[in-house]
C-alpha cells in the first residue's frame, strides 16, 4: 500500500467516529434556518453540505486544509528550479490534510506516472467527435467514456462492504487524475493543433507533463501547475463539486461522477466566464484597435454590457465579499511575467473601474473580481489563445478537489443526497399571501 493511501487510512479511522457522534448524537441540532428567498434563489448560504477539504470565508476567500493561497504555495515541497509546488503534494494535502515531505511527494508523482496510459479507445473516440464539438463536450465525454475501467464498479459487484466503500474509489481517483492532463492536452492539439500530438514524458511531474503535451515552453509548466492548484477546490456548493457530489452521492463511479462535475463547470455563470472575459476584453480591445482605453472610455464598455442586460464576466461571487485571492495570486504571476502585456493592461484597468460601476448599478452583492478574470489573458500571452479551451484546464484542477471529496464522502459513509421539495402554493401559505 502506498504512503498515500496509508495516510489516508489513517485519517479516515480517526475522523470517522467524529461524524458518526456528530449524526448520533447531536442529529438534531439546528445549524441554520432555510428562508423563502433561499429555497427559490439557488439554496444560496443554506448550511446544508459538510467538507473538511477546504473553506471559504467570503472576506478572507479559499482555504485548503486550513491553508490559505500564498500559504499552501509556501509550505508545499517545489519542482526544483521552480516557485511553484507539486501538483501530486497538493493532491497529498487535500486527502490528508498533511503537508508531504519531498519523499512523499516522489511517491505520489510516481503513482500517477505509473497510471498515466491514456487507453487508445479514448483518443478514438475523440477522434470520432465532431470538430467543432466544444473542448469541455469532448472532455466530459473521454472521462465518460472510461467509467467501464471503475475498481469501484467492479468491487461493488463482487459484493463489498460498505465501510470499504472508499478504497476502490481512492483508486478510481488516482487512475482518473493521472489521465486527465494528458486528455487535455490531446483534445487542446487535436482540436487546434492539426493532431499533432506530443506524447507524455514519465521524468516530468504532472503541470511540467501537461506543458510539455501542451507543446508551450516555461514559465508555462509553473503557470499549469498553479492554475490547477488555485482552481482545485472552492469548498462544497459550488456547481460543480456540488454535481460531483451529488451524482456520486448515488453511488455512481468516480467516471459518471467527475464527467457530470465537468458539465457543471462547463456554464457561462460558472467555469466558462474565463472564456467569456477574454471575448468581452477582446471585443473592447477590438473596438479600441489595440489602443489602452481610458478609465472614462473602459467604465462606458462596461455600462453598455450592463445596459443590455448581460453580466460582467469574472465580476461577482455567490459567496466571496471581496476580491477573490485567486484572482490576486494570478495577478501577481502576471506581473512578474507579463506586466507589460496590453490585454493585462485591460483586466488591470477593468480591476479599477468595474467595482465602482457594479456598486453604482447597486445589484451585484458582491462587485470584485473572481478567479476567471485573469486566467484567460495568462494563457493567450503565452500562445494558448482558442479559449474555447480555457475552461478544460479549470476542469483538469477541478477534479483534484472533487475527487478528494469524494473520497471522503464514502469513507465517512455519506447518504444519497435527497432535499426536499415545496410547491409555490405551500410556499405562499407558510408566508400567509392572500
Ligand atoms: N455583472 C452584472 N450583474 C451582476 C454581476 C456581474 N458580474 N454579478 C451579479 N450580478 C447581478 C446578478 O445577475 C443579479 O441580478 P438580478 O437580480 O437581475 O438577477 C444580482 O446582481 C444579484 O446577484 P448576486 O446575488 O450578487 O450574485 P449571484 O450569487 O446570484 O451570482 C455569479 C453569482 C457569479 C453567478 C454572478 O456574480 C455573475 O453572474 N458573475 C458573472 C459571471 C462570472 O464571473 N462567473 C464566474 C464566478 C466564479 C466561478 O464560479 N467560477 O467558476
Amino acid at each position: 500500500m502506498s504512503q498515500l493511501k496509508k495516510k489516508l487510512f489513517e485519517k479516515i479511522e480517526e475522523w470517522r467516529p467524529r461524524t458518526t457522534k456528530l449524526v448520533k448524537e447531536f442529529g438534531d441540532v439546528k445549524i441554520g434556518e432555510v428562508t423563502i428567498g433561499q429555497a427559490i434563489g439557488g439554496m444560496r448560504s443554506v448550511k446544508c453540505l459538510t467538507t473538511d477539504i477546504s473553506y471559504l470565508d467570503p472576506f478572507e476567500g479559499i482555504r485548503f486544509r486550513g491553508f490559505t493561497i500564498p500559504e499552501t504555495l509556501e509550505k508545499l515541497p517545489k519542482v526544483p528550479g521552480s516557485t511553484v509546488p507539486y501538483v501530486e503534494g497538493f493532491f497529498y494535502l487535500l486527502l490528508t490534510g498533511e503537508v508531504p515531505t519531498e519523499e512523499e511527494v516522489a511517491e505520489v508523482a510516481e503513482e500517477f506516472n505509473k497510471r498515466k496510459n491514456v487507453p487508445d479507445y479514448v483518443f478514438n473516440i475523440l477522434k470520432a467527435m465532431p470538430k467543432d464539438s466544444h473542448p469541455m463536450v469532448m472532455f466530459s465525454t473521454a472521462i465518460l467514456s472510461m467509467q467501464k475501467e471503475s475498481v469501484f464498479v467492479k468491487s461493488y459487484n463482487e459484493g463489498m462492504n460498505k465501510m470499504d466503500y472508499w478504497d476502490p474509489t481512492y483508486e478510481d481517483a488516482l487512475n482518473l487524475l493521472a489521465k486527465l492532463p494528458q486528455i487535455a492536452a490531446f483534445i487542446y492539439r487535436w482540436k487546434f493543433k492539426d493532431g499533432d500530438i506530443i506524447a507524455p514524458d514519465p521524468k516530468l511531474d504532472m503541470g511540467g507533463n501537461f506543458a510539455h503535451m501542451m507543446g508551450v515552453p516555461a514559465p508555462y509548466d509553473d503557470l499549469s501547475r498553479l492554475y490547477f492548484i488555485l482552481h482545485s477546490d472552492h469548498e462544497s456548493g459550488n456547481v460543480s463539486a456540488h454535481t460531483g457530489h451529488l451524482v456520486s452521492s448515488a453511488l455512481s463511479d468516480m467516471y459518471y461522477s467527475i464527467s457530470a462535475m465537468i458539465n457543471g463547470l462547463a456554464g457561462p455563470l460558472h467555469g466558462l466566464a474565463n472564456q467569456e472575459v477574454l471575448a468581452w476584453t477582446q471585443d473592447v480591445f477590438n473596438k479600441m484597435d489595440g489602443k489602452i482605453p481610458t478609465d472614462e472610455e473602459m467604465r462606458k464598455f462596461v455600462w453598455d454590457t450592463l445596459e443590455s442586460g448581460q453580466v460582467i464576466p469574472g465580476f461577482g461571487h455567490a459567496v466571496l465579499r471581496k476580491t477573490d485571492p485567486r484572482y490576486m495570486a494570478q495577478r501577481e504571476f502576471c506581473l512578474k511575467h507579463l506586466p507589460d502585456d496590453p490585454l493585462f493592461k485591460y483586466v488591470d484597468i477593468l480591476f479599477r473601474v468595474v467595482p465602482p460601476v457594479l456598486l453604482e448599478q447597486g445589484k451585484a452583492k458582491n462587485p470584485w473580481p473572481n478567479v476567471d478574470a485573469q486566467s484567460g489573458v495568462i494563457q493567450w500571452y503565452y500562445g494558448v489563445k482558442e479559449y474555447d479551451f480555457y475552461t478544460v484546464l479549470f476542469g483538469v484542477g477541478r477534479a483534484l478537489g472533487v475527487t478528494a471529496n469524494i473520497v471522503w464522502d464514502r469513507a465517512l459513509g455519506y447518504p444519497i443526497e435527497r432535499p426536499k421539495s415545496l410547491t409555490t402554493a405551500m410556499l405562499e401559505e407558510i408566508a400567509g399571501v392572500k
